[in-house]
């Protein structure tokens, strides 16, 4: 290239970068894909990553990636590495899944493979029970751009189980972590109480990735702020946990579903939250073993204790894990048990100068992210 024209190339380079940096779009590359919503003005922008292609030892189910809400980053990284069955004593003891293996559901619209824009909302076997098999043709991911939210869908297989995962991005900010449990027929499920568990980790950058802390919040005491890292149980219905940013203020309240209540931490499971300091490179899952016989419960137990090791998460770079867990009856084929929590904005997200810098001093919009509605939280649908 020659040297005029490199020079005349740098203006806009430079030109392009600040337009990226204003409006904090993310940079997706290889096997992720931009989400910008609404198409014009977009409120919510991150990159998603099918299953087949997510990370993690065992995969990590549909990913999510630099999401930002308003033009400020919320999130470095959201998704589920850990994923487990354990069975009542008797029954098909326990298994560690993966989540990178996709499977078939109904979505028409099909843009390019593996990405569809449904024009009415996907049926996975989550919707439709599994005592009749697996359903439809597609596989990947499965947007609807509805008027008030964006939901991404997808649906993963590991043996006979069937893992239905969504994210709903609401225009007031509310984000809506989505599994459902249920599977195709089989000996064990047929024949055995059993309950599910899903981890997701949820790597908050909120207002940048510095600076956030998390206070666990229950009635009738004062608010915990969680300085070391830590696994936390919720105590009751009103337990939440608050991510938030220490300098803008801006965070995001964590409440169980409740789908999740319905099946407090135990032996097995061993929490409902765990507050971590971020790994850069180490941490993204637990490398829990694979479902090999002959199924020893404490192969499956997820290992995310190992991670708390003494490390400050107060004005931190920190990792918040999630768990939600369901009981399934035996038998009971077409059950699918959805759980999940539901993150809800605090502060003032709007920024209307779109320098990427939230200074709380120059917003003149109005969001409405304080929504406290409940509605299209957790809940179990029987069939
Ligand atoms: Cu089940």
């Amino acid at each position: 290239m020659r040297p005029s024209s490199l020079h005349a190339l740098v203006p806009v380079a430079a030109l392009l970068f600040a337009a990226a940096a204003a409006s904090a779009q993310p940079v997706c590359t290889g096997s992720s894909h931009l989400l910008s919503w609404p198409d014009t003005d977009p409120i919510w922008e991150l990159c998603w990553v099918r299953p087949s292609q997510s990370s993690g030892h065992f995969g990590s189910g549909l990913e999510i990636h630099d999401v930002s809400y308003q033009g400020q980053r919320v999130l470095k990284r959201a998704h589920s590495p850990i994923l487990n069955v354990e069975y009542d004593p008797g029954g098909c003891g326990c298994f560690r899944d993966w989540t990178d293996e996709e499977a078939t559901f109904i979505a028409d619209n099909e843009i390019v493979p593996g990405y569809a824009e449904p024009t009415s909302p996907p049926l996975t076997t989550c919707d439709v029970g599994g005592s009749g098999g697996d359903v439809g043709t597609f596989t990947g991911v499965a947007v609807e751009k509805n008027l008030d939210e964006v939901i991404l869908t997808s649906q993963m297989s590991a043996g006979w189980y069937r893992y239905t995962q969504k994210w709903t991005l609401h225009r007031d900010g509310r984000i809506q972590p989505f599994v459902g449990f249920t599977s195709v027929p089989a000996s064990c499920t047929a024949n055995f109480n059993h309950r599910h568990h899903q981890y997701w980790r949820l790597d908050f950058d909120i207002d940048g990735s510095d600076g956030d802390t998390v206070e666990e919040i229950n009635a009738g005491v004062s608010p915990l702020t969680i300085q070391w890292e830590d696994a936390r149980t919720w105590v009751d219905g009103d337990t939440e946990w608050r991510v938030f940013d220490s300098g803008s203020g801006l965070g995001y309240r964590i409440q169980p579903g409740a789908g999740d209540l319905l099946l407090p931490a135990d032996s097995f499971s061993l929490a409902d939250a765990w507050i971590l300091a971020y790994q850069p490179t180490s941490e993204i899952d637990d490398f829990g073993e694979p479902i090999l016989p002959p199924f020893q419960t404490n192969l499956c137990i997820n290992k995310i204790d190992n991670f708390v090791t003494g490390e400050s998460v107060e004005n931190a770079d920190l990792v918040f894990w999630y768990r939600g867990g369901a009981f399934h009856l035996a038998g009971e084929l077409d059950d699918c048990d959805i759980v999940g929590p539901t993150l809800t904005p605090m502060g003032n997200w709007a920024d209307t100068d779109l320098d990427g810098v939230n200074n709380n001093q120059d917003n003149c919009v109005d969001t409405p992210n304080a929504a406290q509605t409940d509605s299209g939280r957790g809940a179990v649908r029987s069939a």
